[in-house]
């Protein structure tokens, strides 16, 4: 013991350290000469930030010496992966800890107004316009994926991003976006007349999602894109806290472990930047960084349009929006003019917009307007990022964003929480950082074209006020056959209207349920091209196009019918096609004999019968039965 104690005062003075620090955390003393000189730094500054509670529990040196060592890894990765370490970590939740105890509003002296961007009709001559200068740059763009999430609304026991975004073709969500990549990689190089460059595709994980979302990619070859093309950037979580001056949680079942939570995905930024990724494609002349959310399965259909608004208006920033009903889960993107003159285009989250407003002369807070909406646009998290100005930017702020803390208190003195905290971010906070000479714009487009997430689980979901959208599996694939059926109409096809049904509680839109892969048509001129004459869909029909070179002329469509052709194969499809086709049978979510990716949209597709016919060899086809 004798020896132990010898051995730790040397190398307490080998280090430099006064006994004071020491004497602090005895228990700590004790087991100094366990640590390299590495994780002594790393207790030093534990100690002088005031976390000595740390080490109250461990026991004396020669009993979980390697527990004491693992719990040294830990803090060594809390300090490096968060901007400016965990010492900056803990001041700053020093000081949102008091402004939340003190009830400070963050958006004091800032008055909140509608913000002016632009509006998008989808088909008109300015949304073609805007679609082709999207796809024109789309080759100097890159994209990002965060899906760190663990989705906890939704409950799904699987990573969203491997469900199916519908269950017509069973596509999951990953792959249709790097399917959605890989045409818009292949339209803008045609544009570009073979000066070609692979579309770059990020994903943020956790350790929630990193294996799983690996393990999808690697056991279907990526979905057909390069593995070098697609770069998995994983989030660490950050350190909980147990009370107002920032002490720092212990993991409940472990004394010596630190407990952890998800700081949100605003961790983009700092990924992007400190991975060295940004850099690399800046220096291969990238232009743009796209930033999208794991479940929406619309979202490509909004793209080249968005990326078309900010290029041709050079937007430093541009958010995409969609009309938001009062109240709904989704951010208002709002104006916030400071009592000093400042003022930003920013996201103001959903909880946060009804107090803002009451607090700023609107008594009625979050309510509709005339338009039967709310006036400020719903935030649906897809940024469009200029690389250059991001970059420069991320150099001054090593990617860090303005955090917020959200305790749950135990009562009103605030002294106290219920459990413990931790500081989060988002991701669509990048611009309050900005000068006011940044260029921060929005595009608006239909929610019927952009916007249909999966975050809600079906009991939640059948919860929603009438009139709000559901959020849900269910709904998130009503919509994509919702919006193909809209887009095949104003493309010139008679397409019936859809009929009302209920599935899992949630009275929905069935419209016929047609699909395609996004190399048949991504952009609207893309699809008015190939669908000529006089085509019209029945209601109860299903259409599923896999080919890159098929053209819908005079077709009559009740029923099934799925086409699949090699590229350089041309068909023509045509004439009637009449069969039982494919039905929709309600399933009940707790019904635990049918695979829950199915259950919890309610219903399960009944393959009675369909016209199926598949070109493998080049050449052109006629289809008419
Ligand atoms: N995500 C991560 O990658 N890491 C994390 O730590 C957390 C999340 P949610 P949220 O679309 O309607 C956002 O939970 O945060 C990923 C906007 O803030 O689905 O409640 C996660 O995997 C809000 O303004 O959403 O709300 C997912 O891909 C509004 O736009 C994404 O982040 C809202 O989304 C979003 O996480 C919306």
């Amino acid at each position: 013991m004798a020896s132990t104690v010898d051995s730790a005062a040397e190398q307490l003075s080998k280090l430099g350290i006064d006994g004071a620090f020491a004497d602090s955390a005895p228990n700590l003393k004790k087991n100094l000469h366990l640590l390299s000189s590495e994780q002594v730094e790393l207790a030093k500054m534990l100690m002088e930030m005031g976390q000595s509670h740390l080490f109250e529990k461990w026991a004396a040196p020669g009993v979980d010496d390697n527990e004491k060592r693992a719990f040294f890894d830990q803090v060594a990765k809390l300090n490096s992966s968060y901007p400016g370490g965990l010492k900056s970590y803990i001041k700053t939740a020093r000081e949102l800890l008091a402004d939340s105890k003190a009830g400070k509003n963050p958006f004091d002296g800032f008055t909140p107004s509608v913000p002016t961007g632009e509006v998008l009709k989808f088909g008109d001559d300015t949304f073609i316009n805007y679609e082709q200068a999207g796809v024109k740059e789309a080759k100097n763009a890159a994209f990002v994926l965060v899906a760190g999430g663990l989705g906890e609304r939704l409950g799904y026991n699987g990573i969203k991003v491997a469900l199916p975004a519908e269950t017509t073709t069973g596509t999951c969500f990953l792959q249709n976006y790097i399917e959605c990549i890989l045409a818009l990689q292949e339209s803008s190089c045609r544009l570009a007349e073979g000066k070609c460059q692979e579309i770059p595709f990020a994903i943020m994980t956790s350790d929630d999602t990193h294996s799983r979302t690996q393990e999808l990619l690697e056991s279907n070859s990526y979905f057909g894109m390069k593995p070098t093309q697609v770069k998995l950037l994983k989030q660490e979580k950050v350190a909980c806290l147990d009370d107002n001056d920032a002490r720092l949680a212990m993991d409940p079942k472990n004394k010596y472990r630190i407990q952890t939570k998800p700081h949100g995905h605003g961790d983009v930024h700092a990924l992007l930047y400190s991975s060295g990724l940004l850099k690399e494609w800046h220096d291969a002349g990238l232009k743009w960084v796209l930033f999208f959310q794991d479940t929406n399965g619309l979202l490509f259909k909004a793209i080249p349009a968005s990326l078309g608004v900010s290029a041709t208006k050079q937007y430093h920033v541009n958010s995409l929006a969609v009309p938001r009903k009062a109240k709904e889960a989704i951010g208002g993107i709002t104006r916030l003019t400071h009592a000093d003159g400042r003022s930003m285009v920013i996201n103001v989250e959903y909880n946060q917009l009804d107090p803002l407003l009451r607090a700023t002369g609107f008594p009625d807070g979050d309510v509709n307007c005339e338009t039967g909406y709310s006036p400020f646009p719903g935030n649906i998290n897809q940024l469009i990022l200029e690389l250059g100005p991001y970059m420069e930017e991320l150099k001054k702020t090593g990617g860090a964003i303005k955090e917020f803390v959200n305790p749950k208190y135990k009562d009103a003195s605030k002294t106290s929480f219920k459990s413990s905290t931790r500081l989060e971010c988002m991701m669509q906070d990048y611009p309050k950082t900005l000068p006011p000479s940044a260029k921060v714009g929005f595009t608006v487009m239909d929610t019927w074209l952009a916007y249909a997430p999966v975050k809600n689980n079906p009991e939640d979901a059948a919860k929603v006020p009438k009139g709000n959208p559901y959020h849900s599996a269910t709904s998130g694939e009503m919509a994509i056959y919702c919006a193909n059926s809209l887009i095949l109409r104003k493309a010139g096809a008679q397409v019936d209207d859809p009929v009302q049904e209920v599935f899992n509680g949630q009275e929905v839109e069935v419209w016929p349920r047609l699909t395609w892969k996004p190399k048949w048509g991504l952009t609207f001129s893309e699809i008015k091209n190939k669908v000529s004459g006089s085509c019209s869909v029945s209601q109860k029909s299903t259409m599923v196009i896999k080919g890159r070179n098929v053209v819908l002329e005079d077709l009559s469509l009740n029923g099934a019918l799925i086409i699949d052709s090699v590229d350089d194969a041309e068909v023509r499809v045509g004439g009637k096609v009449q069969n039982k086709g494919w039905t929709l049978e309600p399933v009940d979510h707790k019904d635990t004999s049918v695979p829950e990716e199915i259950r919890i949209r309610g219903f399960k597709i009944n393959k009675l019968e369909q016209l199926e016919r598949s070109y493998s060899e080049p050449g052109k086809f006629s289809l008419k039965p």
